[in-house]
């Protein structure tokens, strides 16, 4: 029988008493949606809305984004600053002078008994770009360590090394709006319907309009590996040899874009050298993609009017992630595709900062992509600042990933880390445990006092979480959007700006900068020192980026709104203008499924969490969805060990063992188990994380692991419940 209309029931919406929505952009992926939050006429926060007219989101918001309000009330947030003498003594709340003296004598004391670099400061992709430049300041201006990173060295640092080594800066060079131009569309390494859903809802629209080839390279069957016409499971960690195989191709059947090598690249003769030796035949064995499918995914990328490659952690965390960024620019200048609608190298970034802290954080260098190994740059910021340039390294210190190990050999004798937790985030847990447990002074400054690495601190710095502050984000297209003020910090955290403020108060120096109270005057700050250059926000104002919500950059002074691309012009960073075509030669140095350690073990996300759970593990709506540490594993494998679905069983590594629910799914191959990376005491006490020799970031995704069903199942069960924490 058919409904009649009228006898439908409408939707009804609760009625949550909103009295006033106030701007925001999403505090989780880097996708950048713009939303309102709905407060009640107490001023608590109790809704969530997309802005309909935002560019990026169109009034949509994914599952995360849906229930964002309900994060400023979620359990275990630190409330007070706390401190601790010795281990396993209980914490002791304290005031916040208490605590930031303790910080800033221990990090003099440490400074001064072993030397300036022996303190370290870890930070993160997650606070907003006005709090990244002003703990650049204070780190290279006041504290003056040279081992200073971010998160981002687990994440983001092959696309920033490969974006480098190619076009002479980091910069993503397109944007959102080239789906709706392109002819061909292939995604490495990429799960965009679970990881950046907006983005992929971007997609799909474009897709609705007009059909063009999507070809998805992923060892996994994702979901985006079934909506794709042509799937590639790549061998994992050789898509270096599946990119030299197709500009084998490309470069054998004379279909490359010969004018646009000849004008604005270099060095190709070296490049084509190399890739002579990836013929289709030899590569297959190593890649594992047949020869016939090499060719006729080279031939439909290079013959498409326009085309482009995103990626996200499938090529980044691999020991050739820098080498596979740098074989996707390649593959894409010597078909003519940088800087033209619908052709280019886009980085699906991760966090929803991650942008900002490569652009202003001074991490790696100095704030607005400026270099420490460049005199004119340590200069130009010196007299900014108002400091004596001799202050600045002139190169950079370590990466997080060659902090950590520096602990165990006695240079890194105190760490503060911010808005990062890597007692569950890097690989090999057991190890990382061992190293926090040797500091002298680590201290934590974290929105959560029940984060898994503040076990390990002497003083806990309580911080306001994202809309509890204001401030900005840069998204994955370089778009720079508005975070307002929405509520007050919760109980007695501190916006982290004030923070690092209240630190440099109690370092003495000569000759100090200065320190602004209030994130829109570090915002003119930002203005100033961009203007002319590649990242220019001259021409931006907070209430401009809110009215517009968001703005790409480059947008000069004067400009109505910002570039959508960049090198549109084919003009490159480098000296002579020129982008590179590097050769790259593959090392197979992976550790490889075996006799002992039969699978592979691939690690990543889903869609109802973020990270390690500390703010999505609370939010009822989500975790409900994914609360048990889980692995995805081949059915017939299974069946062959005597393994269950809904079982748990026990997986070792060379590093560490851990338990986990089976969850039997052809979405992976026989000789591989995926894991979702969120839950503490599981897939990082197994992983190796060996490091690309460019970026440092770990390969996360490749090593290996045995598999027995656990003897126990209860036992197990509760090992499995203690690895989720809340
Ligand atoms: N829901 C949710 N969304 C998020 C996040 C989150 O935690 N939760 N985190 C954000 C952050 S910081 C990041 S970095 C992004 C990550 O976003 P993605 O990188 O899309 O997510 P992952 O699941 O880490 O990995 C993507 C895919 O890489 C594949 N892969 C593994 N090994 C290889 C290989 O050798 N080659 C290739 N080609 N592929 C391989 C995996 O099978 C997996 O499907 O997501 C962001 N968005
Ligand atoms: N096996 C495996 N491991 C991985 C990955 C993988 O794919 N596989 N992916 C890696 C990647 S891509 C990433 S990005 C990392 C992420 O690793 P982490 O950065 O360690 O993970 P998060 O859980 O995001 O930690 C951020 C912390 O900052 C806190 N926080 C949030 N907002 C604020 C704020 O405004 N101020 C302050 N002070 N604190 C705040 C949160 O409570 C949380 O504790 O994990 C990496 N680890
Ligand atoms: S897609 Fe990313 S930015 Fe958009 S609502 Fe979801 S988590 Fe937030
Ligand atoms: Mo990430």
């Amino acid at each position: 029988m058919l409904f009649g209309r009228g006898k439908k029931n409408p939707i009804k919406i609760a009625d949550k008493g909103v009295v006033d929505w106030r701007y925001t952009t999403c505090g989780y992926c880097s996708t950048g949606c713009s939303m309102e939050i709905g407060l009640d006429k107490s001023g608590i926060p109790v809704a969530t809305r997309g802005v309909g007219g935002a560019d990026v989101n169109q009034g949509k918001l994914c599952t995360k984004g849906i229930f964002e309000h309900e994060l400023f009330r979620t359990d275990g947030r630190g409330a007070q600053p706390l401190i601790r003498d010795r281990y396993y003594e209980s914490f002791q709340e304290c005031s916040w002078d208490t605590a930031l003296d303790k910080t800033a004598s221990e990090i003099q004391r440490i400074q001064d008994t072993w030397g300036r670099d022996s303190f370290a400061i870890v930070s993160t992709g997650q606070i907003m770009t006005e709090e990244f430049y002003t703990l650049g300041k204070l780190t290279r201006g006041v504290i003056g360590t040279n081992h200073y990173d971010g998160n981002t060295t687990l994440c983001m640092a092959s696309a920033v090394s490969g974006y480098k080594r190619s076009f002479g800066s980091d910069g993503p060079p397109g944007c959102y709006d080239d789906f709706e131009h392109t002819e061909c569309l292939m995604a490495i390494g990429s799960n965009l319907p679970e990881q950046h859903p907006i983005i992929f809802w971007r997609l799909h629209e474009a897709l609705e309009k007009r059909k063009f080839p999507i070809i998805v390279v992923d060892p996994r069957v994702t979901m985006f590996a079934q909506m794709a016409d042509i799937h590639l499971p790549v061998t994992p960690g050789t898509d270096v040899v599946l990119l030299n195989a197709l500009a084998h191709v490309i470069l054998d059947e004379g279909l490359e874009d010969r004018a646009y090598i000849d004008a604005h690249t270099s060095d190709a003769a070296a490049f084509e050298k190399l890739v002579e030796q990836y013929d289709p035949i030899s590569s297959s064995r190593i890649c594992g993609i047949d020869e016939d499918t090499i060719r006729h995914v080279a031939r439909t990328y290079a013959r498409a009017g326009s085309a482009m490659t995103i990626w996200t952690m499938g090529i980044n965390q691999s020991t050739h992630g820098s080498d596979g960024v740098v074989g996707i620019n390649n593959l894409n200048l010597i078909t003519g595709n940088i800087g033209k609608p619908g052709g280019t190298s886009l980085s699906i970034t991760g966090q929803c900062n991650a942008m900002g802290t490569r652009e202003w954080s001074s991490c790696s260098g100095l704030p607005g992509y400026r270099k420490l190994e460049s005199a004119e740059d340590r200069k130009q910021i010196a007299d900014f600042w108002g400091i004596d340039e001799d202050f600045f390294p002139r190169e950079r210190g370590m990466f997080q990933t060659d902090i950590f190990p520096a602990i165990e050999s006695g240079q890194i004798k105190g760490m503060w880390l911010i808005a990062t937790n890597p007692m569950t985030s890097m690989p090999n847990t057991p190890r990382i445990r061992k190293m926090l447990e040797k500091l002298e002074f680590l201290v934590v400054q974290d929105v959560y006092r029940d984060v898994e690495t503040n076990e390990y601190s002497h003083v806990f710095l309580p911080a306001a979480v994202w809309a509890e502050k204001e401030g900005c984000f840069t998204n994955t297209e370089r778009r720079v959007n508005l975070t307002r003020n929405v509520c007050e910090p919760y109980a007695n955290s501190k916006p982290d700006l004030w923070i690092f403020n209240q630190l440099a108060k109690r370092f003495k120096r000569d000759r100090k900068p200065h320190f602004p109270n209030t994130a829109e005057e570090v915002f003119e700050e930002l203005r100033a020192l961009s203007k002319g250059r590649m990242l220019d926000y001259s021409g931006m104002t907070w209430d401009k980026i809110e009215q517009q919500r968001g703005i790409q950059w480059p947008c000069t002074d004067g400009d109505e709104s910002g570039a959508a691309r960049l090198y549109t012009d084919g003009q490159f960073q480098w000296d002579d203008g020129r982008a590179r075509l590097i050769p790259l030669s593959f090392v197979d140095n992976n550790e490889t499924p075996d006799e002992d350690y039969p699978f592979w073990m691939n690690s990543g996300r889903v869609v109802e969490h973020f990270h390690t759970r500390t703010k999505t593990g609370k939010i009822g709506n989500l975790n409900k969805f994914s609360p048990t540490p889980y692995m995805e594993m081949n059915p017939d494998a299974a069946r062959e060990l005597g393994v269950e679905h809904g079982s748990y069983a026990r997986l070792t590594s060379r590093r560490g063992d851990a338990v986990v629910m089976v969850q039997l799914t052809h979405r992976v191959a026989p000789n591989m188990v995926f894991i979702p990376f969120h839950f503490h005491e599981c897939v990082n006490r197994l992983s190796l994380g060996l490091l690309d020799p460019y970026s440092r970031q770990p390969a996360f995704k490749q090593c290996a692991v045995k598999i027995e069903m656990a003897v126990d199942q209860d036992a197990a069960a509760v090992t499995n419940v203690a690895a989720r924490t809340y």
